[in-house]
Formats: structure tokens, sequence, C-alpha cells
């Protein structure tokens, strides 16, 4: 099976980083192409940079239509276009949001969620109350730590993920920690061993969630809104985008 995973911002470090983390995961006989917008963020921290990166998956999406991955992963916490690749495609879609949340309800009946930018945090709540886990999620906490900063962890940069972590666990009365961003990916082992609770990597979750899917013959459902987009034209940069008339 070939798993088209994309990571939504344009910093290519990152996309080989999450890669890295895809496949030190995947069953043998699961090959990850790993795919980035040709525009758009270099990291992803608000509505407006989520704006351009729900584009930029949509148009990698459309891009991979010529050789048809068995599934799909939006490596970015914020889901960014993930309605809009269902739309797109037949193949399962899964957000590392939505995958994590759903993996962090079945293993404790509360996590927390520890992101980058305090001014991300409105967004992981807004996409808990969107998935339902509401009564899971007892708390979202930003670190304040640039995405980009992730991509060469500096040692006090993973401490001060796992201090704003031991808080969260402590405050919310967690059992679980959700990394609320896929440019933690590879600290998920460290964190693990160093918290001794359950620490949940979304792009890990989405890419296990993916191949039991289409183990199953799972596929997304053309009845209703994922049925596919309308025949349409679209002007300007956006023109190779639309659905053909
Ligand atoms: C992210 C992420 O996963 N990738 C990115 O660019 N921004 N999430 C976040 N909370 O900052």
């Amino acid at each position: 099976m070939k798993l088209l995973l994309i990571n939504p911002n344009t910093s290519a470090p990152m996309t080989a980083s999450i890669a890295r983390g895809a496949r030190a995961v995947a069953a043998a006989t699961t090959e990850i192409v790993a795919a980035q917008p040709s525009f758009g963020p270099l990291s992803i921290e608000g509505h407006y940079d989520e704006a351009f990166a729900a584009a930029g998956v949509a148009e990698q999406v459309r891009l991979a239509r010529d050789w048809q991955p068995g599934a799909v992963v939006i490596a970015c916490f914020g889901d960014p276009g993930l309605e809009a690749a269902r739309e797109s495609i037949d193949a399962p879609v899964l957000g590392i949001a939505e995958a994590a949340f759903h993996a962090a309800s079945m293993i404790a009946t509360g996590f927390s969620v520890v992101t980058t930018m305090t001014r991300t945090c409105i967004m992981a709540e807004r996409l808990v109350q969107r998935y339902g886990c509401e009564h899971q999620c007892r708390g979202v906490h930003g670190t304040d730590i640039p995405v980009l900063s992730l991509e060469d962890c500096a040692a006090g940069t993973i401490d001060q993920i796992e201090q704003s972590a031991r808080e969260a666990l402590s405050r919310d009365r967690s059992g679980a920690i959700v990394l609320g961003c896929a440019g933690m990916t590879s600290l998920c082992q460290t964190l693990t061993q160093r918290l001794g609770v359950p620490v949940i990597d979304g792009v890990a979750v989405a890419v296990k969630f993916a191949e039991a899917l289409v183990a199953l013959n799972l596929s997304t459902s053309k009845r209703g809104d994922y049925a596919q987009p309308l025949p349409k034209t679209y002007t300007g940069w956006a023109a190779p985008l639309g659905w053909p008339e």
C-alpha cells in the first residue's frame, strides 16, 4: 500500500522528519510517500497560515490522483484541508489530531495536549469540540515554542515540553499526553520514557489507523457531503485545481 503523507507546511526538513517517524512505525508492506504543498507557509501557527495550508493539502491530494494512494495522512495538528481531501479521493484520509484524540480516548479517561504557540490552543480546542472529545480532553497547553525550532530540537526545548507536560498531567489529572505538533514526532520516545505515561504522536497513530482501515477494505464514504466535488471552473492561480466540467 502506498500511503501519501502530506506535511501541510512547506518546510522540507520537517517533511523529512515526519516521513522518518512514519516509516519507523509503518508495516513493511506500506510505502510512505511524503509530500508538501508547492506554496504556502513554512510553518502553520495561526488561522491565516492554515487557510493556505488547507489549499496546499488540496493541491497535493489532487496531484496524487495520478497514482491513487491507498491512504492519505495529513500531518499537521490543525488537520488543515481534511474534509476537502476526503471529498477529493476515495481512499481513507486521516488527520493527526483526529487520530491522536481518538487513540488517547481509548487508553486514558482523560488526556492533555501539549502544543507549540499558545495562540494555536484555541484552534486545537475547536478541533476537540469538532471531534466530540470534550469529555476526554482535559486541557490544551501552549509552550510558545515556534514550530520551526522543533526542526533542530535543542535539549532545552525538549526539557520545556517535558515540563509543560508534567504540569498538564498534574493540573488536568490526565493519564496521557497528546503531542500537538507534527514537528514533535521525533520526541515521542524520549518523552514517553521521561514522563512514564502514554505519549501520543498523531503521525504514528494516523499511519497505523490508516493501515487498519485499508486492511479492512474501508474507504471514504461517497454518499453525502464527502462525494466528489462538483465540476467547476477555478480561476487565477487555483485554475489547475478545479474539477473539470
Ligand atoms: C503545527 C504542525 O503540526 N505543523 C505546523 O506547521 N504547525 N501545529 C502547531 N500546533 O503548531
